[in-house]
């Protein structure tokens, strides 16, 4: 007995060590819809497991009882079953307060076809993912809002194949986001799962966007994987007759530069290309839309013209099912409250959403702020946090670089000056940020200004690495009024930047009705109140470029708590989480109607 189990330890003591070495998943090849796949979409099998036995008892290797004796407590063969893509807690009620593991399982037929490539992708998984091929580990990914991808050419077996993937949406202190914050922790594997096939040199990534400087001549690149890396390449875009070719240097590399004359994609006329990207061993069709975005002095410029960004803040989850977005529906769902409200831009708050939302804000001319889940209290001087957030930031952009709906990257939310490492580590992802893309704007949000005496203060030291000083403010709801909303001052660090409201808003229950007084909050009229002071204070804010009241959608927050206005929903939303309209919605569309263009 004692032998045995000095064995097992052993073999754990090993493959955690082995483990820990394993390669972590690749970041995703680009534009995944337009490859050869097969969808891994649908029912799989799940053991929950909240200790995480399943590590120790080797689930992933799926052990059967050999005799009696042989307890092996577990078994996917009558398991429940579980949607992907999709959240586990909304879909068991054991599951809805969930942090901790669940082990999925999917049966795999394939066989893959003489000379080609095959690997396996995630859209994303909340939080962290082990992923294992018939009982071999192939890799992890930490990180819940980004794709990922292995290659599993070598892994897959003709036929039946085991895939068993640990989900674990347990928050971590050196995670990003770390401990806290205002959403609810979906885990599960969340997004679209898909076996693609490739050729043995595949087009893996491709920028075909504008710079900032140009309306027509499109500069980027094509970046070939595989063994023959030295290619003919091609551009095309049938609508304008355009095909231009050149080749990809030893790197597999290839630098484009061409001109056309392009229709402009902006929310008035989101025209959007069929462009085919073309090697002698692969073949990638998009659609792209071209716009350049700028910053020239104070003002942003959309194709030349100064803009001025209608948005709203909106998180990625399905009200009227209290669930994780994941599907197009979804985005649509979403995306119509958004334009009925009057906006030009969401903002996609704390973390990267799903393709489909991008993709459709696209359609439908809205411009999307796409950003980083380094919210709040997030642990810069913990060695391994840098890394985390470098390959969040490349994940998210190499999804999206050709999306000409996102216009600005945001790095952080709320973090704090105080934290040890924060400046530095956020001012050289900065700069990494531009040196992927140099086509977009970039900013932080901060909430650090001081508000005494009806002024308020706007510092940061990121401030002055970003094109937008975006902030957060909460007058009215979380900080007193000390003055007349239209008697406001400001101070700004960096006066020549343009301004970005990114929060501001209060709760409200919807159908709460009551006298505008201190002791009447949660009632619509204060909020709406706060509303009509809040859009005052902005005629006094110099150099707006924009604003986004925080939210669209009352959505589920477990820290809100109170258990007759709340009940575990920030109420902040301009619509009830039911879509009813609370009366501050109708403040903020007339607003952005006065706004034509
Ligand atoms: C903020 C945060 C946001 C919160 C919001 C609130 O400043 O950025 O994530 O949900 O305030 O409701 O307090």
């Amino acid at each position: 007995k004692l032998k045995s189990v000095s064995k097992e330890l052993v073999f754990i003591f090993l493959s955690v060590f082995v483990f820990s070495y394993v390669s972590n998943g690749q970041t995703a090849m680009i534009n995944s819809q337009s490859r050869h796949l097969t969808s891994l979409n649908g029912d799989w099998n799940v053991i929950i497991d909240p200790t995480g036995l399943g590590d120790w008892r080797q689930v992933w290797q799926e052990k059967k009882p050999e005799k009696k004796t042989d307890f092996v407590e577990y078994s996917f063969e009558g398991a429940p079953v579980l949607k992907v893509p999709g959240d586990f807690n909304s879909q068991m009620p054991e599951l809805t307060y969930f942090e901790g593991v669940v082990w999925y399982k999917k049966q795999i037929n394939y066989t893959l076809r003489k000379g080609k490539r095959l690997f396996l992708y995630f859209g994303a998984v909340n939080y962290k993912a082990d992923v294992f091929l018939n009982g071999e580990r192939i890799g992890s990914h930490e990180g819940g809002f980004t794709p990922f991808q292995f290659e599993i050419t070598e892994k897959i077996k003709d036929g039946v194949n085991a895939l068993i993937v640990k989900v674990d949406n347990k928050r971590l202190k050196n995670g990003i986001p770390g401990l806290g914050y205002d959403w609810f922790n979906y885990g599960g594997i969340t997004r679209e799962v898909n076996l693609i096939e490739t050729g043995h040199t595949y087009i893996e990534d491709y920028q075909i966007q504008l710079p900032k400087e140009s309306r027509k001549e499109i500069s980027g690149w094509i970046k070939l994987n595989g063994a023959n890396k030295e290619q003919g390449l091609k551009v095309k875009i049938p609508e304008l007759g355009l095909v231009y070719s050149t080749k990809s240097d030893s790197s597999g590399m290839a630098r484009l530069k061409f001109q056309a004359s392009f229709k402009p994609w902006s929310p008035d006329n989101p025209k959007l290309y069929k462009v085919l990207v073309e090697s002698e061993t692969d073949t990638i069709e998009d659609e792209i839309g071209f716009r350049n975005i700028e910053v020239r002095g104070n003002k942003v410029f959309l194709n030349g013209k100064m803009i001025f960004l209608k948005g709203v803040n909106i998180h990625e989850e399905n009200p009227y099912k209290g669930a994780k977005a994941f599907s197009s529906e979804d985005a649509v769902l979403l995306l119509n409250s958004a334009k009925e409200l009057g906006c030009n831009l969401v903002r996609l708050a704390h973390y990267p959403h799903n393709e489909h939302m991008i993709k459709q804000a696209e359609k439908m001319g809205l411009m999307v702020w796409s950003e980083l889940p380094i919210y709040q209290h997030i642990e810069f001087s913990d060695t391994a946090v840098p890394l985390k957030m470098e390959l969040m930031l490349k994940e998210m952009i190499q999804r999206d670089r050709n999306r000409c709906s996102v216009v600005i990257w945001s790095l952080s939310n709320e973090t704090y000056t105080s934290t040890p490492g924060r400046d530095l580590e956020l001012v050289s992802l900065t700069k990494k940020c531009r040196e992927a893309d140099p086509t977009r704007l970039l900013t932080h949000v901060v909430n650090n200004q001081a508000y005494n005496n009806n002024t308020f203060k706007v510092w940061d030291t990121l401030y002055r690495y970003a094109d937008l000083i975006s902030l957060n403010e909460y007058v009215g709801w979380y900080v007193p009024w000390q003055g007349k909303p239209v008697d406001t001052k400001w101070e700004l660090n960096y006066p020549d930047k343009p301004v970005f409201i990114s929060e501001f808003g209060a709760e409200a229950l919807y159908g709460s009705k009551g006298p505008i007084d201190e002791a009447a909050f949660w009632t619509e009229e204060y909020q709406e109140q706060i509303y009509i002071d809040q859009l005052k204070m902005f005629s006094t804010t110099p150099n707006l470029c924009g604003i986004a009241p925080w939210l669209l959608f009352d959505y589920r927050s477990l820290g809100r708590m109170h258990p007759v206005y709340q009940k575990g929903f920030n109420r902040k939303g301009l619509l009830s989480e039911k879509g009813e309209k609370k009366k501050a919605w109708q403040v903020m569309h007339e607003h952005y109607l006065k706004y034509k263009k």
